[in-house]
């Protein structure tokens, strides 16, 4: 970078105004690094005295799901920069937004930085701890001790592990390992608060229950619906990278209640009424049949080609044959045929011509046109049926396995060596004692995702003796878990609890034990695996970085030491099945914590890289040196019309629109029960009976809170800055708070529209507080055109009482920066999947002067 004299002036000053911007709005914070910004416009000159001797290693983000592949700039064992992995086919060489802050994160000054140990007895919010330092060796010798005790008075049933984030080894190595050797049922992933329900869109049309991916170098039509993947969601670096291409050549429709990046760049936006997505989507399908836009070739045809769906009438099913669907005259005359586009302004308020537009725009380019859905048409009290809804308009533009894509065949990975030798009799019987404490499986909890995680304080908190031992890694329950003090309440009473995290957040202020992680990206040993752009790969971290503190990772480092420690004292089960992992080419097991790190690394990817033919994908790598240099390998591309052709995982093979595979799954669910699945829909909370069950149709909108008490519906979402919860003690994060459309930087604004705000007598700048039947909350008001009448909007990751001096407002005090979304967000579930509730406006709130 040669900068002239002047330009160098002005960037100087430039710069300069930018500092005192941001020490005058930080004063009370700890010193912001403004570094690196400042380092970028010093001349070339100053800067050649200290030459940067670095190199770009690889390494794979995880500050949201996409799991980009990455480099990092390492100088002097630091890093410093951040970019995409060059050869990725899905980020094209760029990170997003987020991926900028991995040196902040790393080098946070507010980390946990060596283990600590509770003295203070009482726990609770805003009682401080009074950590003390201790040994790694002291810690782990405390952990084995509480975990032995357990097995010692027989009841390994009392130990609990709760995961938030987490690398593909936790499945091996931790979650999916230690809990079973040592005898419990009792763990539990952060899946439910994340974004299961929408995988019952396509899982209980498809058999398909996962995360899409996206053609987007040939969609024409694109529908956002319920994210936003400019800026959160998945594939963002590629959306970035397409995005323009669509709105130019096509058409991009976004649904959602509050205008978000993606809808204020869109041809159409459809500012839903939270949670009347099934209404709207039932409508678009409706106008889609009546008009004949639904894909030919994927759906089939009338017998005689006379198309017969008019609206209010009944459809012989043998009039129509179907192809690669099933059930499609039974979903028309279950819920369709009176889904006119006048029912879907009614529900939903988005105007019938309008619907009528963007169904005649999503039919003409089919069957390249893809619904992308997201959380926002799922996450909410009967959120299965909306997400089959949404998911359903795919089915109708044959845009499966077109543009709408399952996810290409991995890389190819090892398999880890079995557990099961090292299952004794007490873990056998210990797994099996109790019933599992999200309640999944009871009678009004079919939980057909497998887990309801954010249901099991409502349990402990009537059984508080259930847990005695409580582990749990990279989350922040405290705040990401919705009916956020409900958590305070347990996590006071669980009597012993260990947490491994980088940052003294939440959840860890009541910990007894903390055990400083590493930051993985920079830190940890992994093989990540993810796909975008049609391609699946797998990336690797490398522990590239000279680690500044004292810190292990625990899905590798720490799991082993504690192995070690169980077995010293008399139970060696777990560390002798770790000993069964051998090196892949040396063929030894490890003989400490980091060996064993890379060792199960290099063993999960040896496929890869000890191949003696080259995988199907990339070409062949030959090496270790070769991978850890390159980072990353790719799959083949994906199979267009993968499932084309009876290959679907449905019960019936096909795309259906009558959910057989829903009806099997809830028939076993009330066969266990000796009920009808009618009963099971009932105590669950859902609207339908009979066969419109299993058909994707409209259930009207949950609503914790009356109108009169609560007259504004809270809409909650994502920042293009959150690194899911992580990132808020970063001043970075802080500084480009703004970037969220509405939002400003250093605070926490909730936005409502100015004609609320004339109503009430209210203005920007105002000091209000949100109520809700959970909690309140105290923010700045900021009047807002993005959200319509009667809706209130509010980003998700403000309002830390702990976590650090940059997140909150005065860490030593517990004075949060803003407010959590998650005091006011009620404890509410789409019972069905499992999940909980955040988005599709179930939470009613009051708003009042501060
Ligand atoms: N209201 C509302 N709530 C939400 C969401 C929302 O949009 N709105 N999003 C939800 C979603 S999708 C998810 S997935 C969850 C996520 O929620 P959680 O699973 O609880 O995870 P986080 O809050 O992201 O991070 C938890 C903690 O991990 C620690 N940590 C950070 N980096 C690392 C690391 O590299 N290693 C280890 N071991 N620890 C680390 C930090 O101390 C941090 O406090 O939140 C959910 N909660
Ligand atoms: N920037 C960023 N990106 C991330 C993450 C992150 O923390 N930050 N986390 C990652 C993770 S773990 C996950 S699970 C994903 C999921 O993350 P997203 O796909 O972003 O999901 P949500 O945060 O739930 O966002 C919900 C969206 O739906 C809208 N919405 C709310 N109610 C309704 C409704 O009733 N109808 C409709 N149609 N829309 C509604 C909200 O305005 C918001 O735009 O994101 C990943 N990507
Ligand atoms: S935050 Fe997500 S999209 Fe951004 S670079 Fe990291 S993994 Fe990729
Ligand atoms: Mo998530």
């Amino acid at each position: 970078m040669k900068l002239t004299r002047r330009e160098f002036i002005r960037a100087s000053a430039a710069s300069a105004a930018w500092m005192l911007g941001a020490n005058a709005l930080a004063a009370d914070k700890p010193k912001a690094a403004p570094m690196p910004f400042k380092n970028a416009l010093i001349p070339r000159k100053a800067r050649s005295s200290t030459p940067a001797k670095g190199e770009w290693i690889a390494s794979t983000c995880q500050g949201c799901t996409q799991w980009c592949a990455i480099q990092l700039y390492v100088s002097g064992g630091r890093a410093t920069r951040v970019r995409g992995n060059e050869i990725s086919k899905s980020n094209h060489g760029y990170v997003c937004p987020r991926g900028h802050l991995i040196p902040q994160q790393t080098y946070d000054p507010d980390r946990v930085k060596v283990p600590l140990k509770r003295t203070n007895p009482l726990k609770g919010r805003g009682i401080d701890p009074k950590f003390v330092p201790i040994s790694w060796d002291e810690a782990m010798n405390i952990v084995a001790d509480k975990m032995l005790e357990l097995r010692n008075a027989g009841e390994p049933e009392k130990l609990m592990y709760m995961r938030g984030r987490y690398g593909p080894l936790s499945q091996e190595l931790l979650y999916g390992t230690l809990p079973k050797i040592f005898g419990t049922g009792q763990y539990f992933s952060h899946s439910a608060i994340c974004a299961e329900a929408e995988k019952m869109g396509p899982g209980l049309t498809q058999g398909f229950y996962g995360y899409r991916d996206y053609d987007l170098e040939k969609t024409n039509c694109l529908v956002i619906w319920g994210c936003d993947p400019l800026a959160s969601n998945r594939q963002v670096p590629n959306t970035i990278h397409r995005f323009h291409e669509i709105v130019a050549r096509g058409t991009v429709i976004a649904v959602d209640p509050r205008l978000s990046n993606a809808a204020a760049k869109a041809h159409e936006w459809l500012p839903v009424k939270p949670g009347t997505d099934g209404a709207l989507a039932g409508a678009i399908a409706h106008v889609i049949l009546t008009e004949g836009l639904w894909n030919r070739e994927f759906v089939g045809d009338f017998k005689d080609g006379k198309n017969l769906f008019v609206a209010g009438e009944m459809v012989d099913e043998a009039a129509f044959v179907e192809k690669e669907t099933s059930g499609l005259v039974k979903w028309w005359n279950l819920e369709l045929k009176d889904r006119t586009p006048a029912f879907g302004e009614k529900e939903s308020l988005i105007p019938a011509d309008q619907i009528l537009r963007v169904a005649r725009a999503m039919g003409k380019a089919a069957p390249n046109t893809a619904v992308w859905m997201g959380p926002g048409a799922a996450m909410m009290p009967r959120g299965t049926y909306a997400a089959m809804a949404v998911y359903a308009l795919n089915g109708l533009m044959g845009s499966i396995d077109v543009v709408v894509l399952e996810g290409a065949p991995g890389a190819p990975l090892n398999k880890f060596p079995s557990t099961e030798k090292f299952i004794d009799e007490v873990a056998k019987k210990g797994s099996k004692t109790g019933k599992k404490l999200d309640g999944r499986g009871e009678k009004n909890m079919p939980a057909l995702m497998g887990s309801a995680m954010n249901n099991v304080p409502n349990n402990l908190l009537k059984d508080p003796g259930a847990v005695k031992v409580m582990l749990a890694s990279w989350n922040n329950y405290n705040h990401s878990a919705t009916g956020a003090s409900r958590w305070d309440e347990v996590m006071a009473k669980v009597p012993f609890f260990a947490h491994m995290v980088t940052n003294p957040s939440e959840m860890t202020q009541f910990a007894d034990i903390v055990l400083p992680s590493t930051h993985n990206t920079t830190e940890g040993w992994n093989i990540i695996t993810n796909g975008s752009n049609g391609y699946s790969y797998a990336s690797i971290q490398q522990n590239p970085i000279k680690r500044v503190f004292d810190v292990k990772q625990e899905e590798n480092e720490v799991v082993w030491l504690l192995a070690q420690k169980l077995k010293a004292k008399g139970f060696p089960n777990l560390a002798d099945y770790y000993d069964t992992i051998k090196d892949p080419e040396t063929g030894k097991a490890a003989t400490n914590e980091l060996e064993f790190a890379e060792i199960t690394t290099r063993f999960l990817s040896a496929p890869i890289w000890m191949a003696k033919e080259a995988p199907k994908g990339d070409a062949q790598i030959k090496g270790w040196a070769e991978f850890k240099a390159k980072g990353m390998f790719h799959g083949p591309r994906y199979t267009p019309k993968k499932g084309w052709g009876g290959k679907f995982k449905s019960e019936t093979r096909k795309f259906e629109f009558y959910s057989a595979t829903l009806k099997k799954r809830l028939g076993e669910h009330a066969k266990k029960h000796e009920t009808t699945t009618d009963d099971i829909l009932t105590v669950s909370g859902y609207t339908a009976r009979g066969d419109l069950a299993f058909v994707p149709h409209y259930e009207v909108p949950k609503r914790n809170g009356s109108l009169e008490e609560f007259p504004f519906t809270f809409i909650d979402y994502k920042s293009r800055l959150n690194r899911e919860g992580r990132s808020q003690n970063l001043p970075w994060y802080q500084e480009f708070k703004k970037v969220d459309p509405g939002d400003v930087s250093w605070g926490d604004v909730v936005k409502m529209n100015p004609a609320d705000g004339a109503r009430l007598g209210l203005k920007t700048g105002d000091k209000v507080t949100i109520t809700s039947q959970a909690g309140s909350i105290t923010v700045d008001l900021k009047l807002w055109e993005g959200v319509r009448p009667g809706t209130v909007a509010k980003c998700y990751g403000q309002g830390h009482w702990a976590y650090g001096r940059v997140a909150t407002k005065d860490y030593a005090k517990a004075v949060p920066l803003g407010g959590n979304n998650n005091t006011i967000l009620v404890d509410d579930l789409d019972r069905l999947s499992g999940s909980t509730a955040r988005n599709g406006g179930f939470t009613g709130v009051r708003i009042t002067k501060a």
